[in-house]
């Protein structure tokens, strides 16, 4: 083991969702100063990092993921004096401030783009992907898209340009046409502009989609998905056969020589682990982590809108083998919750009777694995998923181009709206709850989201006022890995693979071990068959979702009893 542990093994990260954090000029959309406003409540907490989602200039196509000036604010936002200034108090409170960086993809409205499609010989044509309508058809034909790729937003992921008859690649929306990295000029023209907001002192970036910014030649057709017109392009543009070597160029270009306090993080679907060791292995200067996506797929059928329920064995498998994947080589992000998935404690949780123990489980577990913890505004009060009463309540791009998709292909409304219940972004969406007030403290207009009704319970100032809340649960999980060198470099083991009900482990490191057991399910249960059991009889309780007066000490023979979703974690010293 190096005898320097990166400070990021012992940091914790807060995303920040801007549009629904804090509004603080009453025109319904949050925006920086909102979040400088809140830096308290983020210093309270006790987290190391925030990463922005995308504020720079948009048209809001995908909330700000379609960038149209990666060196501007958006004015719904902000300005960059307010942006200095939030990286200022940031700073003076110790937290650091990552940016997103979404150049897998430019907004159709970037000037690059506006050049490319003016015409075949403009010197940027070939900064996206053009290409003819596919052989023996005519543009615009039924058929006619170069390959037969689905887009992550329904539909074929080639739009046709009419003024000059060709088709672009957009993997996302038709607003999303994608970069070509293969031009040397793009990759150049992104590291200047990254260059040039690490001089503005932000402290990292988390890349969004970064695993899909080089492409196969030439682009091909994938297999069919289903018996409809689309097939799967995802073989030819998930790490791509030069997607190592763009990371590395990118590290020399923009990271290098600029010290070891920065932060990089990889948003990559599909990621296997063997890919993550090599792109989080520090002697290749590619990224620091990625987020990988298997936990969150695993209450997927064929697709995420095919939703079926976690099984508690599947989620331990595949979180134990990256665990174990990365325990010498690389390091793990962590995380159940961010703008793109439904509130984990309606997914793998109880959002009812239960909905503060299974928060604080979810929590416990998490923040105790190897890695570094992810947490999403409002996951730290218990968020739930939203009340979505009919199709009009869906805002975000994915559900409603879904939503006329499955319904124009003549699946039934009522199933499709369950699926968008339970799988759409939106859930993540709506505004954080800081308090009763009318719209639960957000704004003072009419917020862009409706806030959820369960606000006048759910909000941030009783959260504060309750020693036993989930966000006090929180801070402590915070503080113990900060305090605690086995929660951040410590050995994982995992125990009771085969319970399914069951969720344990046990960290080391030089003689102590951390022991963790979690309950998920609504009942009393008792752990059977913990390996040297009797060991852990009156081991110290480090903390507990339930308030500490509630747990009774394990007894002699150390057999432990959990109550519903409750989750503990116990120190032995050797
Ligand atoms: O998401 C990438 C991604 O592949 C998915 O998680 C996506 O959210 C989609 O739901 C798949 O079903 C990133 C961003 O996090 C997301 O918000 C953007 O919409 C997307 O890239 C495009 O920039």
């Amino acid at each position: 083991m190096p005898a320097e542990r990166p400070w990021f093994h012992s940091a914790v990260v807060y995303q920040i969702y801007p549009r629904s954090f804090q509004d603080s000029d009453g025109d319904g959309i949050g925006d920086l100063r909102g979040v400088i406003n809140r830096l308290d409540h983020l210093a309270a907490l006790g987290v190391d990092v925030v990463w922005l989602s995308p504020i720079y200039r948009s048209p809001q196509d995908d909330n700000g993921y379609d960038i149209s000036d990666y060196q501007d604010i958006d004015p719904t936002f902000g300005t960059l004096a307010d942006f200095d200034e939030l990286v200022a108090k940031a700073h003076e409170r110790g937290i650091r401030i990552v940016m997103d960086l979404v150049v897998n993809h430019t907004s159709d409205e970037h000037p690059w783009f506006v050049e490319s499609r003016s015409s075949k010989d403009n010197p940027k044509r070939d900064w996206y992907w053009w290409a003819p309508p596919r052989e023996g058809f005519e543009a615009g034909q039924p058929g006619a898209e170069p390959t037969n790729w689905h887009s992550f937003f329904s539909g074929s992921t080639w739009q046709l340009d009419e003024a000059t008859g060709e088709y672009y690649l957009h993997l996302f929306s038709r607003k999303q046409p994608d970069l070509n990295w293969e031009n040397p000029q793009v990759r150049e023209a992104v590291y200047a502009m990254m260059r040039w907001w690490l001089d503005r002192g932000v402290d990292g970036f988390r890349m969004d989609v970064i695993n899909m910014i080089s492409k196969e030649l030439p682009l091909r057709d994938g297999e069919p998905i289903g018996d409809g017109p689309w097939g799967d392009g995802s073989p030819s543009y998930i790490c791509g056969p030069r997607i190592h070597e763009f990371l590395q160029e990118m590290h020399r270009e923009v990271f290098k020589g600029r010290g070891d306090a920065l932060l990089t993080v990889g948003e990559m679907p599909a990621v296997t682990v063997e890919d993550a060791v090599l792109f989080t292995d520090p002697a290749r200067h590619e990224v620091d982590m990625v987020f990988q996506f298997e936990h969150v797929g695993l209450d997927h059928g064929e697709h995420k809108w095919d939703r079926r329920p976690l099984q508690l064995v599947e989620l331990k498998e595949s979180l134990g083998r990256w665990q174990e994947g990365l325990a010498e080589v690389g390091w793990n992000s962590l995380y159940w919750n961010n703008h793109d998935q439904p509130r984990a404690v309606s997914r793998f949780g109880d959002d009812g009777e239960f909905r503060v123990e299974s928060a604080k489980l979810l929590a416990t577990v998490l923040h105790l694995h190897r890695g570094t913890p992810y947490v999403y505004q409002g996951e730290e009060l218990g968020m739930t998923n939203v009340p979505f009463h009919d199709a009009t309540a869906f805002q975000d791009i994915e559900s409603v181009n879904y939503y006329k998709a499955a319904t124009g292909q003549g699946l039934l409304v009522e199933e499709v709206l369950d699926a968008l219940r339970l799988g759409s972004r939106d859930n993540a969406r709506s505004p954080v709850q800081w308090d009763a007030s009318p719209h639960a403290g957000f704004t003072t207009g009419v917020p862009w989201f409706p806030v959820h009704p369960n606000y006048p319970t759910v909000n941030a100032e009783r959260a504060l006022a309750d020693p036993d809340s989930v966000f006090h649960h929180y801070r402590r999980l915070i503080e113990l890995r900060h305090a605690d060198a086995v929660v951040a470099e410590g050995d994982f083991t995992m125990l009771l693979p085969d319970d399914p009900v069951v969720y344990a482990f046990t960290r080391s490191l030089e003689g102590t071990t951390l022991l963790v057991v979690a309950n998920f399910g609504g009942t009393d249960h008792k752990v059977d068959g913990l390996p040297d059991a009797e060991e852990w009889a009156g081991a110290e309780l480090v903390l507990g979702s339930y308030p500490e007066s509630a747990v009774a000490p394990t007894p002699t023979d150390g057999s432990i009893v959990l109550r519903p979703w409750e989750a503990r974690v116990l120190r032995r010293t050797a």
